[in-house]
């Protein structure tokens, strides 16, 4: 990347309000912006299933792109998933029609995990540092791309549940049952973890997140020591200076843990009232939390209780709006766009854009 290239993109909205910086205005992405709410992506995915989609860079960028560009948003995030990681491992993973992610041979006992394989993702997930280099090209010069990964707890969630799930039951009661297999899988998720996030910065990603989307299943105490240290040590090994977001949904108790694990914007789930939240986090920025239902809802309704969590965060440097969660399949795309126009237009601060 030449010099000009990169300072256009760390005088972005996007790469300012992650150093807590003041922006001109505030930056907006949505979770889950490459989707099958969104036309463009349904007609990709039907010529390929969604594991190929993430395995054709061509395909991924695409998608990636085209996301951004319909919305008008600040930052790109590159198409792929969580789950494709737990593949390397060896995982036997499949999205199937009705059900969501499969994984078939789900972790249930210790010796499985002494069975998984040291991740290289140079070797196995070549695909998405490929995906995020075309996308790079692709992009806008100013307009920041994302990357991301699952972090451990939830990799692991996955993996031993087989599959989604409402409480989480299997993988507490491993964690509780088996200390030792637990912060061994956890090491070998972390480790694979921290080298796919710096192969996807390598790549061309100007900032990453981390998705622990189910970690608020754990009480404080439990996740302070089940997840805290491995959650720290990924971050602590990423290239310095590199932002990194910290997610996760129903987090509202977890928040000063998750920031003591690290990260230098925590992102906030629709469950919290943004200020409040914002006012425990000493020394970070934040990202979200618009319910996604509001979308839903009508495009009035989502557009006043957007003002309000721009009121919440009361222009203050180093918030990224966001939804406090993935957009919903059933999504109007003009609410989305609606969204992302009346955020600039009404957080623009004195300097114009
Ligand atoms: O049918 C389809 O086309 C697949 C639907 C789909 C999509 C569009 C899945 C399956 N994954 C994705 C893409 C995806 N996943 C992105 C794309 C980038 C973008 O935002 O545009 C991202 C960031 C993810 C991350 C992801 N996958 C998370 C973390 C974020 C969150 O929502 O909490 C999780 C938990 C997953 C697992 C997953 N992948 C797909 C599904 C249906 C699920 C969730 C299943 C469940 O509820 O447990």
């Amino acid at each position: 990347m030449t010099h000009p290239e990169k300072d256009a993109l760390n005088s972005s909205a996007f790469m300012k309000a992650c150093r807590r910086e003041p922006a001109p205005y505030t930056p907006i992405w949505v979770l889950r912006q490459a989707g099958r709410y969104m036309a463009e992506y349904r007609e990709v995915r039907a010529k390929v299933s969604f594991l190929e989609l993430c395995k054709t860079p061509e395909l991924a960028a695409e998608v990636t792109v085209t996301a951004a560009k319909r919305l008008g948003v600040d930052a790109a995030i590159i198409f792929s998933d969580i789950l494709v990681l737990l593949e390397p491992l060896g995982m036997e993973l499949e999205f199937t029609k009705g059900e969501g992610p499969v994984l078939h041979n789900a972790l249930r006992e210790p010796a499985q995990i002494d069975a998984l394989r040291e991740v290289d993702p140079s070797e196995s997930l070549g695909f998405v540092f490929d995906a995020i280099g075309l996308t790079r090209k692709e992009l806008p010069a100013s307009l920041p791309l994302i990357g991301f990964s699952g972090a451990p707890f939830t990799l692991a969630a996955y993996a031993i549940e087989g599959g989604s799930s409402r409480n989480f039951d299997l993988t507490k009661a491993f964690m509780y049952r088996h200390p030792g297999a637990w912060a061994e899988l956890m090491g070998k998720l972390s480790r694979a973890v921290a080298a796919y996030l710096r192969g996807q910065i390598d790549a061309g990603a100007q900032v990453v997140q981390l998705f622990d989307s189910w970690v608020g299943c754990l009480s404080p105490s439990d996740y302070r020591r089940y997840v805290l240290p491995h959650t720290s040590e990924i971050i602590r090994r990423l290239q310095p200076g590199v932002p990194v977001i910290h997610f996760g949904v129903g987090t509202g108790m977890l928040l000063e843990a998750m920031r003591e694990a690290g990260g230098d914007v925590i992102g906030l789930d629709f469950h919290v009232e943004l200020d409040s939240a914002w006012a425990r986090l000493e020394g970070v920025g934040v990202q979200g939390n618009l319910d996604p239902v509001t979308l839903l809802a009508s495009r009035e309704f989502a557009l006043e209780r957007a003002g309000r969590v721009l009121e919440q965060a009361a222009g203050k440097p180093g918030h990224i709006f966001n939804l406090g969660h993935g957009v919903l399949p059933s999504t109007p795309v003009d609410n989305v766009i609606a969204l992302v126009d009346f955020v600039h237009e009404r957080s623009a601060r004195s300097e114009r854009r």
